[in-house]
């Protein structure tokens, strides 16, 4: 009962939270290679448009200037074949249009995909699971989930991995979409131009919650990136208050799929809870991470992203409270 009731209960504060950030608009670009997809995304359908009032208007004025009219006298009208000139124009044309939409298309893809990071470029590799985002800094030996931080003004590079299946990492307003496919890397790039949280989604169905596959980007100052870097950097809070709730998780089975540094969690298969107050959201953006929501997760996950990789673990009222308190502190 409880459980099929709580995704009511969260229903409205799950939909106020969602409009804390603007929806992802791909003719809003706010970073390099999005930019330069939206330029071709104009002159493409400047073209498409063109073509569509030429077509459409012939054919309406040989609708109007030739349709059947009183005093008709019922016969078919005279067949014209054969016309070398109009041949010719409807298979040249249309072959140049193809060859310049090519040649653009061709010389954005080269400037997206072979652009070579420079020296103080921020590297984060991206992996994609079911269904949830690991970022992983490497420069830095910070890890962290669904909500990617970046920089302003400079390039990021992403190294993109899967750990189980096709997902597709789709920022519009940032990037185009690039798959993340197993046993194969692939890269993109972005170089924002705005502060501000930028909203994706895995774009690439990956399984029963594919949609509840939410990606979020904060692009921040460089001043507020370092401080980010520098707390994430830290290792996890060791509260002695909270020692009840520390033994509930290290005796418990989530320390075979979720890391806290400094404990001896070291699992990667769910995400990395070292520092999970400093997200903004729990499940890869299904609820607002507040300490009511964080119980009602992990008493039962399913509740909110059924068929998700998290087992519900059967805790006691008392145990849950206990963990609530000690992954309060994880800041
Ligand atoms: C079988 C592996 C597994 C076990 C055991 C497990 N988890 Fe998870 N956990 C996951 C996965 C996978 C996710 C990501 C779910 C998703 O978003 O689809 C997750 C997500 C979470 C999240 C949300 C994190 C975020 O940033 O969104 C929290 C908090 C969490 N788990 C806490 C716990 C606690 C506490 C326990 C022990 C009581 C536990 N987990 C047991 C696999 C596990
Ligand atoms: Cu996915």
């Amino acid at each position: 009962m409880l459980g099929a009731a709580a995704p009511l209960a969260a229903a409205p504060a799950a939909l106020a939270f969602s409009q804390q950030a603007a929806n992802p608009n791909i003719f809003a670009p706010a970073s390099l290679p999005a930019h330069e997809i939206y330029r071709l995304a104009l002159f493409v359908i400047a073209v498409t448009i063109g073509i569509f009032v030429v077509v459409g208007g012939l054919l309406a004025f040989a609708i109007i200037k030739f349709r059947r009219r009183k005093g008709d006298n019922g016969r078919e009208p005279a067949q014209v074949y054969g016309s070398t000139q109009i041949e010719l124009a409807w298979t040249v044309l249309p072959v140049l249009i193809v060859v310049v939409l090519f040649l653009t298309t061709a010389r954005v893809i080269h400037q997206v995909e072979d652009a070579k990071a420079p020296a103080d470029a921020v590297h984060v590799t991206v992996v994609g699971h079911q269904f949830w985002w690991e970022f992983r800094y490497p420069q830095y030996g910070v890890v962290t989930a669904n909500e990617l931080h970046v920089p302003v003004g400079g390039p990021t590079y992403l190294t993109l991995l899967s750990a189980d299946t096709d997902h597709a990492f789709w920022v519009p307003q940032l990037a185009g979409k690039t798959d993340l496919i197993p046993n194969r890397a692939n890269h993109t790039w972005i170089e924002p131009e705005r502060t501000g949280v930028y909203l994706g989604q895995c774009a690439l169905f990956c399984g029963v919650q594919h949609a509840h596959m939410l990606l979020r980007v904060s692009v921040q100052s460089r001043a507020a990136f370092a401080a980010w870097i520098r707390r994430q950097h830290k290792p996890a809070a060791k509260d002695p208050a909270v020692a009840a709730g520390r033994h509930v998780f290290e005796t418990t089975a989530c320390v075979n799929c979720h890391t806290i540094r400094g404990t001896i969690a070291d699992g990667r298969f769910g995400p990395d809870l070292t520092h999970l107050m400093s997200r903004k959201t729990l499940g890869a953006g299904v609820l607002p991470n507040t300490p009511k929501n964080l119980r009602l997760w992990i008493e039962n996950p399913a509740a909110f992203k059924p068929g998700c990789e998290m087992p519900a673990m059967n805790l006691n009222p008392k145990e849950l409270d206990e963990l609530v308190s000690y992954l309060e502190t994880l800041r």
